[in-house]
């Protein structure tokens, strides 16, 4: 593991048992300072458990507020988003992984939607965590969009992560980015980052959290997999199985991207900056699955850093912002 992060003692600080609601992985949340407080929204699988998995299961999206960024309280209900989005438009199936990002003081919520035609990328824009409108989204498959919080030279900039699955042969998905004058149109796709610039993962990369603007650049977090061919990874999944065992480790990778032009990387760390290691992140329902969504720089220079972990539970790590930059290389 990197010296530069520190894993919250007190980790997870967010799972099913403090749910107030049916729940039973909680995980891949998006955080975000909104209002004086933190909020985070994250995803909540229902139906699964080490016994097996259940007929009727699903995902929702949980809403939960903290005044230090540590201890949470769940809203008493999910938020119906993904209900109000799916009778407006039934092709819609299953939304996840969502990401928040404050830009000018309202807040925008990027997430993943299973569909009839493959997986899309939405963006949605609330003021308080109920109302909200659909800006737009992605054609398939695409998923993982992060939104910078502030306009880069005017416009909106993403980072997502499409499937090309017909020219690649396999798992090896890259890191693009996009430019919109206002989050609704989206055009000069880019290549930011390629699955076969990360070291120590070599398969599929994608945008974890929204980036944080620093004097050294865009200091971005991203998931790197690596699929192992020989070793299987702890996960009940799928246990009554024999022929399947989980095999992809997923790490948190930093990197720091240009001020000017997020297109550009300008320094990356060649080493993961948190690899599964304790139990809440080695076992799990997809053992050392390390999915990072959120981070917040603090007036103090502390990131607070959110991750899923397992693909079970939500977890924090905090750092100091020189040394993720020096991390990164800079
Ligand atoms: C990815 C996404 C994430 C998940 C990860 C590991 O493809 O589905 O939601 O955390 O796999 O299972």
């Amino acid at each position: 593991m990197s010296e530069v992060i520190k894993r919250y003692a007190g980790n997870p600080i967010l799972s099913a048992a403090d749910v107030p609601y049916p729940s039973s992985l909680v995980f891949n949340a998006g955080v975000c300072k909104f209002q004086g407080k933190y909020v985070m929204v994250f995803r909540n699988d229902v139906g699964f458990s080490p016994e097996g998995i259940k007929e009727k299961n699903y995902t929702n999206l949980g809403v939960a507020f903290s005044s230090d960024g540590i201890h949470w309280d769940v809203r008493d209900t999910p938020w119906d988003l993904p209900g109000k989005i799916l009778n407006a438009n039934p092709e819609y199936q299953r939304f996840y992984d969502p990401r928040l990002t404050v830009i000018d003081g309202r807040c925008y919520l990027c997430f993943a939607v299973d569909t009839y035609n493959g997986v899309r990328g939405g963006i949605a824009v609330t003021d308080d965590f109920e109302n909200f409108e659909v800006l737009s989204v992605s054609a398939p498959d695409n998923r993982n969009m992060v939104l910078f919080p502030e306009k880069v030279n005017g416009n909106f900039y993403r980072l997502e992560r499409p499937f090309p699955i017909y020219s690649t042969g396999g798992e090896f998905f890259d890191i693009w980015g996009a430019a919109s004058p206002d989050c609704r149109y989206w055009g000069e796709h880019k290549l930011v980052l390629s699955c076969k610039q990360v070291p120590y993962a070599g398969e599929k990369i994608g945008p974890g959290a929204p980036p944080v603007k620093t004097p050294a650049g865009w200091l971005t977090l991203f998931h790197a997999v690596k699929i192992h061919k020989d070793k299987t990874l702890n996960g009940w999944e799928q246990a009554d199985r024999p022929d399947f065992r989980w095999r992809k480790e997923y790490f948190a990778g930093i990197m720091l991207l240009d001020s000017d032009d997020p297109s550009k990387v300008i320094a990356m760390s060649k080493e993961p900056l948190i690899q599964a290691e304790v139990p809440c992140e080695t076992d799990g329902f997809r053992g050392s699955v390390i999915f990072p969504g959120g981070m917040i720089l603090e007036d103090s220079g502390e990131v607070k850093i959110y991750y899923g972990a397992a693909d079970t539970v939500e977890c924090l790590a905090t750092a100091d912002v020189g040394d993720l930059i020096r991390f990164c290389g800079k």
